[in-house]
């Protein structure tokens, strides 16, 4: 399968590819609120529901028949270790709101997942290709520890604002605060302009 390269996304926030105040590793670092949760792929479900035209539920066979893609991708944690080349495949977000028909009046997108961590983010900073909802890891079934089977990957974002375990998006007509928006920590998380803390 082919690979897109974006990891000169950077460019569209800052003059330099390692956003100020990170350090690169070549590590993967887990960073998880609670235990890693069980995974069982007769029961998984993924759903989408609040402002569209068509609620959505995956079964996990059918969410991993859908379209995907490839990218490379650099890897922000707001805790101050960025990730250079990650391979990601999964679903895009535009790819799962076209399914869903969005409403016109939908503003914002709440991530749900199965530690009961919350993520928001505008709609516009949703639909970029980048946004993945990613099952593989460079070549590999994504680890659990990284939120395997699926999880949301921001590469214009803190890692934050990627849900681990995600199963469920939730379209908004209001902003709403996730997990650690409520916390603390930027409800914008642009690592480029060190969005760490609200
Ligand atoms: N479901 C869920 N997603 C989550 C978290 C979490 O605790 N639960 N932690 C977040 C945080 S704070 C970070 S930095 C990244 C870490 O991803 P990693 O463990 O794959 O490095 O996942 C994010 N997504
Ligand atoms: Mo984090």
């Amino acid at each position: 399968m082919s690979v897109t390269d974006v990891t000169d996304l950077y460019e569209e926030y800052g003059e330099d590819r390692l956003p100020p105040g990170q350090r690169e590793t070549s590590k993967f670092p887990v960073l998880s609120k609670g235990n890693t949760p069980k995974f069982d792929p007769d029961t998984w479900e993924f759903r989408v529901t609040g402002a569209v035209e068509n609620e959505l539920t995956f079964d996990y066979d059918e969410f991993r028949a859908l379209p995907s893609v490839t990218q490379r991708q650099d890897f922000h944690c707001v805790t101050g270790w960025s990730k250079f080349d990650c391979e990601f495949e999964g679903v895009t977000f535009p790819e799962l709101a076209e399914r869903a028909d969005v409403h016109d009046d939908a503003t914002h997108v709440m991530f749900a997942a199965l530690d009961d961590y919350t993520t928001n983010l505008p709609l516009e900073e949703c639909m970029r290709d980048e946004v993945l909802f990613t099952w593989e890891f460079d070549g590999d079934d994504l680890p659990p520890d990284h939120g395997g089977p699926l999880r949301v990957v921001t590469p214009h974002k803190y890692a934050y604002k990627g849900a681990k375990w995600v199963c469920g998006v939730e379209f908004l007509t209001d902003p709403e605060r996730g997990y650690w928006e409520r916390r603390g920590y930027s409800n914008t998380a642009n690592p480029w302009n060190e969005e760490r803390y609200s």
